[in-house]
């Protein structure tokens, strides 16, 4: 949306939540206000037997009196009209880790590459996104593929963040097993 009113961002057509099953890597992200995960971000999507979609993530963070550690996350998504917009409910394994309840949108994916995920804070009077956040996701921890940086781009400017990514180092920091 060109207008960045919120209302008329659009998502992915018939999101398929199977395909989305596995891992991502997390390899750009737009901050929120009061940033939480920092880097080393995976998270890993599910179709549990009753449908409902639920997912891990794990991301070096800082916490209190500069803490650093890897945060392990969970995440349950409650279905909503559009099969790409969720309410994400998440909390830490820990209890000083971050808890919430955010909108979790998938704008657009190919499924076996990329995703461009979205979720908006908060309102501006004006219905344009005053605090959200969004991850850019590939199958690949180091990157995306080239042939689909272009299509990334496009939709990073149709979410209207558009230069305000970061990217996501995968340093091993948070590697277990
Ligand atoms: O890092 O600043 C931030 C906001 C992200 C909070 C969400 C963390 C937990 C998500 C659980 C799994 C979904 C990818």
């Amino acid at each position: 949306a060109q207008d960045c009113l919120v209302s008329n961002i659009t998502v992915k057509q018939d999101f398929d939540r199977m395909r989305y099953q596995g891992t991502w890597y997390a390899v750009a992200k737009k901050d929120p206000v009061g940033l939480f995960l920092l880097d080393n971000i995976v998270a890993n999507f599910k179709v549990e037997e009753d449908g409902t979609m639920t997912a891990t993530a794990i991301g070096r963070v800082i916490i209190l009196n500069n803490w650093e550690m890897c945060a392990n996350m969970f995440g349950t998504f409650e279905d909503t009209e559009d099969p790409a917009k969720f309410k994400m409910k998440y909390w830490g394994a820990a209890a000083y880790l971050q808890t919430g309840y955010d909108d979790h949108w998938i704008i657009d994916t190919d499924y076996d590459n990329y995703a461009i995920h979205y979720s908006c804070r908060e309102l501006d009077v004006d219905g344009t996104c005053l605090d959200g956040y969004s991850f850019i996701f590939s199958r690949y921890p180091d990157g995306l593929r080239p042939e689909d940086q272009k299509n990334v781009t496009e939709y990073k400017q149709s979410i209207c963040f558009l230069g305000k990514y970061r990217r996501v180092a995968h340093t091993g920091f948070c590697d277990t097993s």
